[in-house]
């Protein structure tokens, strides 16, 4: 038995400042397009996929930080994405700056959803693993400043879609095995994830030559010991001055990369991805019933910091 589903990593170049919303959505209803054309039944897009990647630099006026974010979703600009999706019955994932209003207080979030052949969305993802800093950081050739935008979300849930058990997570997630593997607990056939990546990172540069080995790296690694797709799918490119790795990937549950872009402009990466090869890895290697000892790994949920034995009582 197989089921099949063919994805499309629909990477986008860069995003610029001045960039208006309808222009950036007119490259993405072309992505959709394409892929439709290509046979394609969902398309994966970056993370903040409708805006410069705009933790870079520290804005205190409201307005000029809210014109990033999307306060409904679809909203007026986006609606026609959704529309056109429902036309050529294709799916799509895409990262956005959401501004929710909960008991009359605005919250900040990192959001993807997933949407429907229907246009309907069936799932939504708020980023957990914020990386950067919440203060102005000046002395830094460009900032990180997700933890100052953006709160935190709280859970890696997965939704029933694509014939298949489909899960979300955003840039940073991506670095942690815990992303992977409360998605793996849940049975995830296929997770999706867009990112933002600069190839320079101030506070380490000695990393900034292997940013792309760690990119692949993670993925491949996430797939393989949760028996998953993992669909990586970048803005990269020289977005306002700074240079973001591209490497957008299809990767299967081997751990293979079975499709990558190679440029870092707007382009599309296609596979076609049997959720059923899933079953192998998981009932095999990683059959977390029969192997795993949960019992061991207390620490993984008690402690966040690492603590060194020495700083411990005795
Ligand atoms: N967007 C995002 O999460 N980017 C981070 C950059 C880390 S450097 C502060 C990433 O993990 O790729």
């Amino acid at each position: 038995m197989s089921r099949i589903v063919n994805v499309a990593a629909a990477q986008l170049g860069p995003i610029h400042r001045t960039d208006s919303r309808r222009a950036v959505v007119a490259r993405l209803l072309e992505h959709l397009r394409n892929a439709h054309a290509m046979g394609c039944q969902l398309v994966v897009f970056p993370e903040l996929a409708l805006t410069t990647f705009f933790p870079r630099w520290y804005v205190e006026d409201q307005a000029e930080m809210d014109a990033y974010y999307e306060a409904e979703m679809p909203g007026p600009e986006t609606r026609i994405l959704f529309e056109t999706a429902a036309q050529l019955r294709i799916g799509f994932y895409i990262g956005y700056a959401e501004l929710a209003v909960e008991n009359g207080v605005k919250r900040r979030y990192n959001t993807s959803i997933l949407v429907d052949q229907s246009g309907k969305i069936i799932g939504k993802y708020r980023k957990v693993h914020l990386p950067g800093h919440a203060q102005n950081e000046p002395w830094r050739a460009f900032q990180h400043l997700e933890k100052y935008y953006f709160e935190p979300g709280s859970s890696f849930d997965v939704w029933r879609g694509f014939d298949g058990i489909m899960g979300m997570a955003l840039c940073n997630d991506r670095r942690w095995s815990e992303t992977y593997r409360v998605m793996g607990l849940q049975g995830v056939e296929m997770i999706m994830m867009g990112y933002n990546t600069p190839v320079h990172n101030p506070p380490a540069p000695e990393h900034d030559d292997l940013s792309m080995f760690h990119n692949q790296l993670v993925m491949q690694a996430g797939a393989y010991q949760n028996g998953t797709w993992v669909v990586g799918v970048a803005k990269a490119g020289n977005e306002e001055g700074c240079e973001m790795i591209g490497g957008s990937c299809i990767i299967a549950p081997s751990g293979e990369i079975v499709a990558a872009c190679s440029t870092k402009g707007d382009e599309l990466a296609i596979a076609r991805c049997d959720l059923d090869l899933c079953r192998s890895y998981k009932t095999t290697t990683f059959n977390f019933e029969r192997h795993r000892r949960p019992e061991a790994y207390s620490l993984i949920t008690e402690r966040r910091g690492a603590i060194e034995p020495e700083a411990l009582p005795a």
